[in-house]
């Protein structure tokens, strides 16, 4: 049954059956000290807002039943899947796949890449592992969400302007309607992540619609 959600620019209806909660890169290696955010200069304490807003909604749509899908990006140990433009660029402190303190910088099964425990996947979760920043880009989640019927995704996690971002307009143009709920994203570059919304809502909805997280969980009640 379709229900609503108060949002910008309008509100929506959403049919929570054909809806799914994605979950982007919330990773120690984003989130902590000594992992990829900071090796790039970031303040990194500025993520952790995020984490109470994704929890509501996350044990929300787990209550409702609804298919949470969670992403994380990272690359082979081997990096074969990092391509030379991502690992050369900038002058960060640590490159991807040097060691840190969390382990190999943004390396899949290192503890930096793990999903932080408050917001930790559970059994039968599908988990993305992604190479880029959009979720859709060579991974399966495209077949997994046509496999489920998904139609609307309800997005959250980081960074607002690049993951989050890169994946709504991947989804907008695959024809999901995407609902970002921005008190669950967040940015190590606070303008960005008002920009980002912005952008999303600007246009009557170019990208999609922006909600609190409050109001998705009030939809999924
Ligand atoms: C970045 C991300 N910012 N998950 N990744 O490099 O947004």
């Amino acid at each position: 049954m379709p229900v609503p959600i108060e949002a910008e620019p309008a509100s929506l209806s959403v049919d929570l059956a054909a809806t799914a909660l994605i979950i982007i890169d919330m990773q120690r290696d984003f989130l902590e000290p000594g992992g990829f955010g900071e090796t790039l200069g970031n303040d990194v304490s500025r993520l952790a807002a995020a984490v109470p807003p994704c929890r509501a909604v996350l044990d929300a749509a787990r209550a409702a039943g609804l298919l949470v899908i969670h992403t994380r990006e990272g690359h082979r140990p081997d990096l074969s899947d990092a391509p030379p433009a991502k690992l050369e660029r900038g002058a960060p402190t640590a490159r991807i796949g040097a060691p840190g303190p969390m382990g190999r910088i943004l390396i899949r099964g290192e503890p930096g890449h793990a999903i932080v425990p408050a917001l930790a996947p559970r059994p039968g979760e599908p988990v993305i592992d992604k190479p880029g920043k959009g979720a859709f880009y060579a991974t399966g989640l495209g077949p997994l969400l046509s496999a489920r019927g998904i139609t609307t995704l309800m997005v959250c996690g980081v960074t607002t302007e690049v993951c989050v971002h890169t994946t709504v307009r991947e989804a907008n143009d695959r024809g999901y309607r995407c609902v970002v709920l921005a008190d669950a994203c967040a940015s190590y570059i606070p303008e960005f992540h008002e920009a980002g919304l912005a952008m999303i809502t600007a246009q009557g909805g170019i990208f999609g619609w922006v909600a609190s997280s409050a109001a998705a969980v009030a939809a999924l009640r």
